[in-house]
């Protein structure tokens, strides 16, 4: 968005529009639906992806067409993550730092995009987004750089991500119990709104144990990033929710780092890093007008942008997690992590 303003955010969008390709979702609707399925968290059955992950239709769907369709670029970054992970805060941070040149965010930083666009309508999802409703999006108009993002496991990333020497992915992890308190609750208003009961929280534990989440098992989604991220750390940076919220500035110059753009000296003494970091605070955030007031288009309907901020803290689960529960989600993590490196 180099001399482009916020309004010129849509004319981009509607340059990249492209075509439809029914017959191509079709293909793919016709290979899910003889996927072995089960009851999941919402009112859709999660289907069980031949790569051993679990999603309901659509966005399986989605995934299979980016695969098919989407060409990468040495310059784009992807932004993965479980749901409810800190997908909303890292889309914020890299839009942020990226675009600091043109969008200062020190001031104010009153007229940012971030005031009038939500993060997951300034960097898409494959699945959700932009691969969705029979969709073939010519993102090769798009200018660089561009982000992308993604709930898709490593497995199954675009194989043309994979590929592309310089395309890099930001993975964000979070504490497996407050992950699941997350998708929890945002999966109970979507009950709430199909007209079902909320699912109580034994239930929607019982089914996150077995890997039956969105995306999940939530284990198998970490350790193939991280897997990813010891092999080649130039293509993947690893970061987690409670690492970030002790020291967001920390993690911000990481990520500025990460993507070619490293704060200079000058920057670091005129507060640009500390000044990221405000204007992608949750309370900051969370009072901005397009999160008030501004909707995103998701595969599974509008939701409104308040929807993805919640409480926006870490250990929220032993508000509601029975310790035993808790420790059992905690003996899965340490026996699946175990010699992986990564610390519980
Ligand atoms: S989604 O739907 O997958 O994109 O959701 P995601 O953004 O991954 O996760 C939502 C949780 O992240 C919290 N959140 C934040 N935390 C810190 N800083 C910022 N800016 C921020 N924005 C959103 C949000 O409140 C959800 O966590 P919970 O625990 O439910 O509050």
């Amino acid at each position: 968005m180099s001399s482009s303003s916020v309004q010129t955010f849509p004319k981009q969008e509607a340059d990249a529009e492209g075509e439809t390709n029914p017959e191509l979702y079709q293909h793919f609707a016709n290979l899910v639906s003889s996927l072995p399925s089960s009851k999941g968290l919402s009112n859709n059955r999660l289907y069980r992806h031949d790569r051993g992950w679990h999603c309901s239709v659509v966005p399986i769907v989605g995934a299979m067409v980016a695969d098919a369709c989407f060409n990468s670029r040495p310059s784009d970054i992807i932004v993965a993550t479980l749901p409810k992970s800190g997908t909303t805060w890292m889309k914020s941070l890299l839009y942020a730092t990226v675009h600091r040149r043109e969008h200062p965010v020190d001031d104010g930083a009153a007229g940012h995009p971030l005031n009038s666009w939500g993060p997951h309508q300034l960097i898409k999802f494959f699945e959700y987004q932009l691969y969705t409703g029979d969709k073939v999006p010519d993102l090769d108009k798009l200018p660089d750089p561009r982000h992308f993002a993604t709930h898709v496991p490593f497995v199954s990333l675009p194989r043309s991500v994979v590929a592309t020497p310089g395309c890099k992915i930001v993975y964000v992890c979070r504490d497996p119990k407050d992950h699941l308190i997350s998708q929890w609750d945002f999966a109970n208003k979507f009950r709430v709104k199909d007209g079902l009961e909320p699912l109580p929280l034994e239930d929607a534990a019982e089914l996150f144990c077995a890997g039956l989440s969105p995306f999940g098992p939530y284990w198998d989604h970490v350790l193939g990033y991280w897997g990813a991220h010891r092999a080649d750390p130039d293509k993947v940076l690893f970061f987690r929710y409670e690492e970030m919220q002790r020291d967001p500035a920390a993690h911000v110059r990481r990520l500025a780092e990460f993507v070619g753009l490293p704060f200079s000296s000058g920057e670091e003494d005129s507060g640009v890093v500390d000044a990221v970091v405000a204007l992608c605070s949750f309370e900051r955030m969370r009072g901005m007008a397009a999160t008030k007031g501004g909707r995103t288009e998701l595969s599974f309907g509008v939701v409104p942008n308040s929807s993805f901020f919640r409480q926006g803290v870490v250990g929220d689960w032993v508000n509601h997690l029975s310790p035993e529960m808790a420790r059992r989600i905690d003996a899965i993590t340490a026996d699946k992590f175990k010699g992986s490196g990564l610390l519980v």
